[in-house]
């Protein structure tokens, strides 16, 4: 991948997206991106590292992002070149997976505040549709979902800008992650 630099005369804001693998993090850009919702049944592909740029208007305002996702699964060290210059770090997990959660306090927050301590953050809690639907498969059953409640407290705890939650499948609560990132 590219060094995605920012782009000259241009206004843009640049998110990096970070979390575990698995949790959601691209889905949640394709359905940003394009408005679509993703299907139940779409392949999982993991990310090395992707750039996308894409405008929005919120309040007859035009925003460009350019939105950084980076794969929960990729080594550390091929990271950081893309944390150093964001804006905006969406910190991501899955309400559906607690230990995606709990590593946003345990390696998350660290990695960003390690190379860009100044950058806003934003607590994103993805797959809010697996809170509320029943789900046939036997490895859904016994999963406790991360509450809305304690996501604004681990915002407080990291000291985040906000706690959001959103479903790239309903497609409830995007626009609104990319409006509070702003
Ligand atoms: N129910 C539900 N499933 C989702 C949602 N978003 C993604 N998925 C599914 O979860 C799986 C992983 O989604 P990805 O968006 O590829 O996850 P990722 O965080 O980008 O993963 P990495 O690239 O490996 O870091 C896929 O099978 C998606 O179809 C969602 O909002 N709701
Ligand atoms: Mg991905």
């Amino acid at each position: 991948m590219g060094d995605f630099s920012r782009i000259e005369g241009l206004d843009w804001i640049k998110i990096v997206v970070v979390g575990d693998a698995f949790v959601g993090k691209s889905s949640m850009i394709h359905t940003l991106s394009t408005g679509q919702a993703v299907a139940e049944t779409r392949k999982y592909e993991p990310t090395d590292s992707q750039c996308y740029y894409v405008n929005q208007t919120f309040h007859e305002e035009l925003r460009r992002f350019q939105v950084i996702d980076i794969g929960g699964a990729e080594a550390c060290e091929s990271r950081s070149r893309f944390y150093s210059t964001a804006d905006v770090f969406l910190v991501t997990f899955s309400i559906h997976d607690r230990t995606s959660f709990e590593n946003v306090i345990s390696k998350w927050i660290p990695r960003v505040c390690e190379f860009q301590a100044d950058a806003k953050i934003l607590l994103v809690g993805l797959k809010s549709d697996k809170r509320t639907r029943r789900w046939g498969q036997t490895t859904d059953v016994d999963v406790k979902p991360i509450q809305y409640k304690e996501g604004t407290e681990l915002s407080k705890n990291i000291k985040a800008a906000g706690y959001v939650e959103c479903s790239a499948l309903t497609k409830k609560g995007i626009r609104k992650v990319f409006a509070e990132a702003v």
